[in-house]
């Protein structure tokens, strides 16, 4: 029988790729380019499997092609907002994602941020690389302790129960939790955590607020103006999730009239196009898209994507189905 032909759409780490090769009829991007909406399209009509991640745009006006060959779309990454579900579920397809592997490196990164907008690690650095750091004084770049804080979570799945348990156990820090479902509270109790019922809740009582909910429409614009306005005006808020889960301008604004204390951010509403007006921004760290990006969790992404894809050719149910 012939081997289902597979699209890896983007270059991944060589050991997954060498894997796939030997038992799929793969094509590779070794390139690394990002394909465009038409090159998607007519991927769909001629691969049984695509392997996309958060850089393809697989929208409804991609999906909504005639004559569909592509039966699954195995992502490689945990958050599926690029994909339209339902349009691909109409179109008979199969989605699966990658989760668990990148929550630790994920969480880890976010942690990254967290400290580095509090103790001003970017300016910090930004000051000696231009020469003009003048060496050390007592009131020289002060930030903000973080050990004993309060933070609130915002989304209580893999990756903010992995935030929780450093803040917790690494930091002594005091857990806060919203969650759209209620969460167990043995679960919460491992962190110490405790649910509100609301942002409108949470937001005044944190010190720094990190974000780990699902992107799409249910989240777009979740931390708006009004909820910025009821962030602490010290607080930090860190954005390893999705970019269109805050507002952008409204964010902008916050940071240039110092309603609140800083912002780390390693995902963006257009990736890779940053809004000026938050470029400008001192207290403001940003980071490439970088959640996973540990040699470790690239590659149990890949072969993570791998047990899926055999799993829908031999006909069995993938481990990780989305849709
Ligand atoms: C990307 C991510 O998939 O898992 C996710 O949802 O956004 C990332 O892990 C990764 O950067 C590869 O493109």
């Amino acid at each position: 029988m012939a081997k289902p032909r597979v699209l890896v759409t983007r270059k991944w780490p060589d050991r997954v790729e060498a894997e796939i090769a030997k038992q799929y009829d793969a094509t590779f991007n070794a390139s690394d380019r990002q394909l465009g909406v038409s090159e998607l399209r007519d991927a769909l009509g001629s691969y049984d499997a695509i392997l996309p991640t958060v850089s393809d745009r697989l929208l409804a006006e991609t999906l909504d092609t005639p004559r569909v060959q592509t039966k699954l779309l195995a992502n490689y990454g945990v958050g599926y907002s690029h994909i339209d579900v339902a349009t691909a579920r109409h179109q008979g397809m199969t989605i699966t994602n990658t989760p668990d592997v990148l929550s630790e490196c994920t969480a880890d990164l976010t942690m990254t941020l967290l400290l580095m907008v509090a103790r001003r690690a970017s300016e910090g650095e930004r000051e000696l690389r231009s020469g003009t750091w003048k060496g050390p004084s007592p009131i020289h770049m002060m930030g903000t302790k973080v050990s004993g804080k309060t933070l609130g979570i915002v989304g209580y799945g893999r990756i903010g129960r992995e935030v929780a348990r450093r803040a917790h156990h690494g930091f002594g820090m005091d857990v806060l939790v919203f969650n759209r479902s209620p969460v167990d509270q043995a679960v919460l109790k491992q962190n110490n955590a405790v649910q509100m019922n609301s942002l409108e809740e949470l937001l005044p009582q944190c010190d720094f607020v990190s974000l780990h909910c699902p992107g799409g429409a249910s989240t777009r614009n979740l931390i708006n103006a009004a909820r910025l306005d009821l962030m602490r005006e010290n607080a930090i808020l860190v954005n390893t999730a999705r970019g269109s889960i805050v507002n952008e301008t409204a964010l902008a604004q916050a940071l240039m009239f110092d309603t609140i204390g800083g912002v780390g951010l390693d995902v963006y509403s257009e990736e890779p196009c940053i809004p000026p007006a938050l470029a400008e921004c001192d207290n403001l760290v940003m980071l490439p898209h970088l959640g996973s990006a540990t040699h470790e969790s690239r590659e149990a992404m890949g072969f993570r994507v791998l047990e899926n894809l055999n799993d829908f050719f031999q006909g069995k149910s993938p481990r990780d189905l989305v849709a």
